[in-house]
């Protein structure tokens, strides 16, 4: 059905830079061994999948979306010892689930499953004293990055908060390289939770990229059919408000639990959503009022009440309302109305711009968490025989145009940010906001013609070069249209790849 986000293409550049820094640092730092063990830990993950994590409240959604977005029920949902833990799900050969105790070596649990869902459970250990589980699954939708289920941050828990923090919080490996924030309606606790965070990683001039989740978004217009063209309405209302924009790439609403049952419709499925479709119209439509009546033991239609019960448990009422509407209206088939659904629930989109955000910028991403850790190492920990490697981090920082975008790219955003209002459009979309490719920074069509990419990074040089000399600008935004015309350069002088990283043609998943 759905393609998972698309897989890295390899960049060797900026990650082979940065392994060299790292082991200049480990070379520096050798008589620190948990400096050591850090850095030694960072360089592994250079070659390691991207990390991203969702983050959000207590029942924000999060391990439903996680779901969806793997394209399987692994994440334990609702309430349960394991939703208060932070769990990875990774790409593994075989399933393997381990324990990693916060005190002592990690133990292998069963791997359970009852009806196609992953059971987890700590096997008897205090949630306090786990550190972390980790479940290897062979799946397609973990191939291009490992996903982080973390515990519901709220004021009421402490303790589950400070988790949620420890993992966004770079001095505890591992740390997340991007971050998926889920958000019903974004309130004042929300923001400055995200503040924080950015804060506490943004130090280095290198911000943690986020994207936001306006999350079930089926409950926003009530569960109505259009429900999510409201939710589309206040998602982008969200993302014109300065504080979410400096703080996030983007904003989307999207109903995990319409998409997870997108991803995994089956043709039975299909048939008892076809035999309510055809029911009678109006006795449906008001069994579809509430959850307790559509799940009634008397009903005026030939499906059991079991199969509602189930079915109301995996679509919710409104991905029923949904489903029915689009199968009156043709869709003939599990394939096609599953595809719909993952379009409607807006996890499609989603995952595009987790492509285009994260997946497509991985290398640099990866890169920007080890430049962080070398920063903070030098703040923290100065060394008389560090002056070296404070040069080596300077010459990356300065040097690699693909840290240099995603930088000003968190810049732009922010509310005082570079870019005069009438420019910025045109400078994210070139700094890689809409995809890293020449064309879609140019806003050209993907398949547009090498020659026409040519021209049109050669007006756009133009253009900010001009900008650049424009004698009423101020000191940040000639800095930034000076960026701006060394992208255009890097694009005419390689017109069928880079700049940057994962810049080559987008890959299909594995
Ligand atoms: N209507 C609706 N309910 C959802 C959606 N996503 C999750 N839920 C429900 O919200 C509850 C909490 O979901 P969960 O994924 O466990 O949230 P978490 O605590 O953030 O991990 C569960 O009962 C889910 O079925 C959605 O998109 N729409
Ligand atoms: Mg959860």
């Amino acid at each position: 059905m759905t393609a998972p986000v698309e897989s890295a293409p390899a960049a060797p550049g900026i990650v082979d830079d940065v392994r060299v820094l790292l082991d200049d640092a480990i070379e520096v730092y050798r008589d620190e061994p948990d400096a050591v063990a850090a850095l030694s830990a960072q360089r592994r993950r250079l070659d390691e999948p991207l990390r991203i994590a969702l983050v959000g409240r207590v029942k924000a959604g999060k391990s439903t979306l996680l779901n969806a977005l793997v394209g399987e029920r692994l994440a334990p949902t609702d309430a349960g010892e394991c939703t208060r833990v932070v769990t990875w799900y990774r790409h593994g050969a075989v399933p393997r689930v381990a324990l990693h105790p916060v005190d002592g070596a990690p133990r292998v649990l069963p791997v359970r499953r009852v009806e196609g869902a992953l059971q987890l459970d700590l096997a008897g250990t205090p949630a306090e004293e786990v550190d972390r589980l980790v479940v290897d699954w062979p799946t397609g939708g973990l191939a291009a990055a490992t996903l982080l289920d973390t515990p519901g941050i709220s004021s009421l828990d402490v303790g589950n908060s400070a988790r949620a923090w420890a993992l966004l919080d770079e001095e505890e490996l591992p740390g997340a390289d991007a971050v998926v924030f889920l958000t019903r309606q974004m309130q004042p606790e929300d923001l400055d939770f995200l503040a924080r965070f950015q804060e506490a990683t943004g130090a280095t001039g290198v911000h943690t990229t986020t994207i936001t989740v306006l999350s079930r978004a089926d409950e926003v217009g009530a569960g109505r059919v259009d429900a999510l063209l409201a939710a589309q309405r206040v998602a982008r209302r969200m993302s014109e408000d300065p504080a979410v924009r400096a703080l996030s790439q983007a904003v989307v609403p999207v109903a995990g639990l319409v998409g997870l049952a997108g991803r995994m419709l089956r043709h039975r499925d299909f048939v008892t959503l076809h035999s309510l479709a055809t029911a009678d119209r109006a006795a449906l439509d008001a069994m579809l009022l509430t959850a307790d009546r559509f799940c009634r033991a008397e009903a005026p239609v030939p499906v059991s009440r079991e199969l509602r019960v189930a079915l109301l448990e995996r679509l919710g009422l409104f991905g029923i309302r949904l489903a029915v509407a689009l199968i009156r209206t043709g869709v003939p088939d599990a394939g096609a109305l599953g595809d719909q659904l993952v379009r409607r629930s807006g996890l499609a989109e989603l995952q595009r711009l987790l492509a285009v955000h994260f997946v497509r910028r991985s290398a640099a991403l990866r890169a920007a968490t080890a430049v962080r850790l070398v920063a903070r190492l030098l703040r923290q920990r100065p060394l008389p025989a560090a002056g070296g490697l404070a040069a080596h981090l300077e010459r990356i920082q300065v040097g690699s145009q693909e840290l240099a975008e995603l930088e000003l790219l968190a810049r732009s955003r922010a509310v005082d940010g570079p870019f005069p209002a009438g420019l910025r459009a045109e400078a994210e979309r070139l700094l890689g906001a809409d995809g890293p490719a020449p064309a879609e920074r140019l806003g050209l069509a993907a398949d547009a013609p090498a020659d026409q990419v040519r021209s049109a990074a050669t007006a756009a040089l133009d253009r900010w070069r001009e900008r650049a000399d424009d004698p009423r600008a101020t000191r940040a935004t000639v800095d930034a249209c000076e960026a701006l015309v060394r992208c255009c350069e890097s694009i005419l002088a390689a017109p069928d790849g880079a700049p940057g990283s994962g810049t080559g043609p987008a890959q299909p998943a594995p």
